[in-house]
């Protein structure tokens, strides 16, 4: 390690805060507000907090120690981890509670939009000596119906071997493990890229001083994040996980579904180690 590739949490937290404010600045004005709507969820998570502070008989001590923290989590850009981390697999449970499909999961923080395409057998873009397992990716994406759906999109982006994303910890290379492919004429699609590490959330920032003061751990499972999408069929966000990991019981982001383990063998025609797993996307 040096200065420059010490991934820090206010630099990663800013990143995550300024692109979740483009994406938000480039989907259209949300619409009206439905003030019903909000005068009922605020009203819930503010008597929620004072129930808390009743039965718990919160001191001022306490009260303050929590304004503070809260005016870190702005000043470390550390919204989208917090949220991302503690709330959003809720968000998700209601948002594909109807799907057939493939289950999805959380997105987490360091989506980012219009990644590298390659074809549907392509290498992921990465460094000359990426660290790391090499690891193939088959499968197939098919309708509820069986039917596979050739053009099917599916973008993937993951962490290093040392648990680090691209453009949200410094020194990488810009779409390092990025990378958008076409699945073929069959629906098919042959995907070539390292394992990931197991993740750490940044340690040095508000959320880090949360999990080091209540004594909980910043550790999620190696994971690969996908979305995947074709015309006509609803997009799929997902994380797929690897057996024997120590944290796929215990996530911090508390998303890991048996669904969405991997089977990883050696690869008897190359390097490294090969899987199998097709996505079935729900209808629009
Ligand atoms: C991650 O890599 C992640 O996937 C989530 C959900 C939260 C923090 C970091
Ligand atoms: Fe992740």
């Amino acid at each position: 390690y040096n200065e420059e590739t010490v991934a820090r949490a206010a630099d990663s937290g800013a990143n995550a805060s300024a692109r979740f404010r483009e994406r938000m600045a480039a989907q259209s004005a949300g619409g009206v507000v439905d003030t019903e709507r909000v005068n009922h969820l605020a009203s819930r998570a503010v008597k929620a907090l004072n129930d808390i502070v009743l039965e718990e008989r919160v001191s001022y001590e306490e009260y303050n120690a929590f304004k503070a923290w809260l005016i870190r989590v702005g000043e470390d850009g550390e919204w989208p981890l917090f949220l991302d981390v503690w709330l959003e697999h809720s968000v998700e449970e209601v948002a594909n509670e109807h799907r057939e499909g493939s289950k999805g999961t959380i997105e987490g923080p360091y989506y980012l939009e219009d990644s590298p395409e390659v074809p549907w057998n392509g290498t992921i873009p990465m460094r000359e000596d990426e660290p790391g397992t090499p690891f193939t990716f088959t499968g197939q994406v098919r309708a509820v119906d069986g039917s596979p759906l050739p053009g099917a999109k599916l973008e993937l982006w993951h962490a290093d071997d040392l648990g680090f994303y691209s453009q949200f910890a410094p020194g990488l290379p810009e779409w390092n493990l990025r990378a958008t492919w076409t699945a073929n004429e069959d629906g098919r699609f042959e995907i070539h890229t390292v394992r990931p590490a197991p993740y750490q959330i940044p340690t040095d920032g508000a959320c880090g001083q949360l999990i080091e003061a209540a004594g909980w751990h910043a550790w999620r499972p190696a994971h690969l994040h996908f979305k995947v999408h074709a015309p006509g069929h609803h997009k799929l966000t997902a994380q797929l996980y690897f057996p024997g990991d120590p944290h796929n019981e215990d996530d911090i982001a508390s998303a890991v579904k048996p669904e969405l383990m991997l089977d990883p063998q050696p690869n008897p025609d190359g390097e490294g180690e090969i899987t199998h797993y097709d996505f079935v996307l729900d209808p629009e």
